[in-house]
């Protein structure tokens, strides 16, 4: 199977650039619209799928490369839930996607710093970067772990406060939020394992400098 494999998003906020950039170094291929394989002219597979999927499908070699946020394999490495990525390398930040993992608070409520948040609830879907960054602080608060709009949780009384990606801030903002710690910033990354399989290496150590390359370009 010598064909290069790379995993990308297929719907969300890094599907559409990741496929855009691909085309943008020649790797494109025509695919109807619920088909998760596309089959390319340049040797290369692209699959279609959850942006969570993609470090275990790294890990366990079924994938050669993909394109998420560095978050999303942050919070993973973290979480004994999913397969072992220590053997994941980030071949490239792709300058795009960038946001930042952040604690927010209703607007009334006072901050005075972390330990405000001592035995307090926070919601957030990304449970093992927020758990690490309270321990990293001493601070003892429970976490409420949710799949999505987790800015809806304060409002609800479900949470006190919450940690969550913003981009914008509107979200935030909107429903009655503030940021005020970051616990982790980040953008879109090119991944893959190391070693490569060795059929592949060459390939994949020539398309990473192209993919970096056509990527900060379109980002300057
Ligand atoms: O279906 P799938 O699992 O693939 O997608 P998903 O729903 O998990 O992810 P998606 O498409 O929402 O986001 C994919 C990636 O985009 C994230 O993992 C981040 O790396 C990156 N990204 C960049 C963001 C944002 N900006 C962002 N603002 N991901 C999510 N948000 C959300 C945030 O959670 C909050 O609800 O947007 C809202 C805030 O946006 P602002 O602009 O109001 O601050
Ligand atoms: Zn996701």
């Amino acid at each position: 199977m010598n064909r290069l494999r790379i995993a990308i998003q297929r719907k969300g906020r890094l599907a559409g650039r990741s496929r855009g950039l691909l085309a943008e170094v020649g790797i494109a291929g025509q695919a109807g619209p619920d088909e998760l394989i596309v089959t390319t002219n340049a040797g290369v597979d692209l699959l279609l799928v959850r942006d969570d999927d993609i470090p275990g499908l790294l890990a366990g070699g079924f994938a050669d490369a993909g394109i998420l946020g560095a978050n999303v394999l942050a919070e993973q490495a973290l979480d004994p839930r999913f397969p072992d990525l220590s053997g994941l390398s980030t071949l490239a930040d792709l300058g795009w996607g960038g946001c930042s993992l952040r604690i927010a608070v209703p607007d009334a409520m006072a901050w005075t710093g972390p330990q405000d948040l001592a035995g307090r609830r926070i919601a957030t879907t990304y449970p093992a970067l927020t758990r690490r960054w309270l321990e990293d602080r001493g601070i003892d608060a429970d976490i409420v772990e949710l799949t999505g709009s987790v800015e809806i949780a304060p409002a609800l009384g479900r949470a006190d406060a919450i940690c969550d990606l913003v981009s914008s801030g509107q979200t935030l903002a909107a429903n009655g939020l503030r940021p005020v710690e970051t616990v982790l910033e980040s953008q879109a990354v090119l991944v893959s394992r190391i070693p490569p399989r060795a059929s592949i290496a060459a390939r994949l150590a020539a398309l990473t400098a192209t993919i970096a390359a056509a990527s900060q370009a379109a980002s300057a």
